[in-house]
């Protein structure tokens, strides 16, 4: 039976994609639940809902609690959200909860003494209609890391090391590396059979406003690994562009909108799915039961087909192509 989800619904869940917080997570949570239409074919939906509600009240109830100790939530674990999540890795005032303040709504404390942040928080930045968490992160140094920083990188989809260029650009980049390198946290697209989860690692050159001239050109002359390079000033904005669109790309993942048929495609909110997703993948994304009723699909917008022309379960998706799930 189809779920017949109302537009009401499709907003709700959009928040709830977007949201950078929990109590934003659950706030959307309990609109998608009032705006559900109550039938069979979205019994299985609403467990899940309840079951996410639930989940995230236990988070909130026991992120408030005061001790440390406050039992079995994991203030470095980062639920993810949106298109993907990308953990920011530095040393102490490198400038790491400034891109956050300055690509993000998240409400980080930037300051000029170090050790400013003592646990992760997330925040969405959007590049044109996708949104990416990113995740603002307690400082390592030569000597210390927090225990917990490790599970927020693990799970991270990738890492962007944030070197300060006004400060020393060789030991920022020194102590990174062996923190992620002693952890096994650098991943290259071949070190797994599964690209989904391999975990890229790029370089945030940031205070580029301050920086003396020739400080990254140094600082890649003297670094081996083949690193990506992104130069950017919070300060300034310069670079920030950039930055979101190169982020999109390495995520490697498209956007998909979906149409009804006989109605006009959501172009608003897009699914994102891996690159080298099929049709298949999408029905699944949406709805795991869907998936396996998925009988044809139609695509517009894309690459050698013709607008509205019938494709198989196994066409292969590119980015911004619009598509209509028919199911039996
Ligand atoms: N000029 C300039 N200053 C910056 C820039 N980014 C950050 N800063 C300054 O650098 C200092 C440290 O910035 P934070 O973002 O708090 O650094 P952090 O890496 O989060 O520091 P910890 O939380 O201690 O790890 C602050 O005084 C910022 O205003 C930049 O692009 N240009
Ligand atoms: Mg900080």
């Amino acid at each position: 039976m189809p779920a017949n989800l109302t537009q009401q619904y499709k907003k709700a869940e959009q928040r709830y994609k977007a949201a950078g917080t929990d109590a934003e997570r659950l706030d959307a949570l309990e609109e998608m639940l009032r705006e559900i239409p109550k039938h069979k074919g979205t019994e299985h939906l609403q467990a899940d809902l309840k079951k996410r509600r639930s989940k995230l009240k236990a988070a909130i109830e026991g992120g408030g609690k005061k001790s440390g100790g406050g039992g079995h939530v994991d203030v470095f674990h980062i639920p993810k959200s949106g298109a993907g999540q990308v953990a920011l890795v530095g040393m102490p005032n490198a400038g790491k909860s400034a891109i956050l303040a300055a690509l993000t709504h998240a409400h980080v404390l930037v300051a000029d003494y170090p050790f400013t942040t003592d646990k992760p928080a997330p925040g969405m930045a959007q590049y044109e209609d996708v949104h990416i968490q990113l995740v603002d992160a307690p400082p390592i140094t030569a000597d210390y890391a927090p225990p917990g920083l490790v599970n927020t990188c693990r799970s991270a989809d990738m890492l962007g090391i944030v070197i300060d260029l006004a400060g020393e650009v060789l030991e920022q980049m020194e102590v990174c590396t062996a923190y992620l390198d002693s952890h096994k946290l650098i991943l290259d697209d071949t070190d797994e059979a599964s690209q989904r989860l391999a975990r890229k690692t790029f370089v945030i050159a940031t205070k580029a406003d301050i920086a003396p001239a020739g400080t990254l050109e140094t600082l890649k002359e003297l670094t081996e690994r083949p690193f990506e390079y992104i130069e950017i000033s919070s300060e300034t904005g310069q670079g920030l562009d950039e930055l979101r669109r190169r982020i999109f790309e390495m995520l490697d993942v498209i956007r998909i909108y979906a149409k009804k048929p006989h109605k006009p495609a959501d172009m608003i909110d897009p699914f994102t799915l891996k690159r080298g997703s099929d049709v298949h993948d999408m029905a699944y994304h949406i709805h795991r039961e869907l998936a396996d009723k998925l009988k044809t699909a139609r695509a517009w917008n894309s690459p050698n087909i013709h607008d509205g022309q019938s494709v198989p379960r196994e066409h292969i998706l590119s980015d911004k192509e619009i598509i209509e799930l028919h199911f039996g």
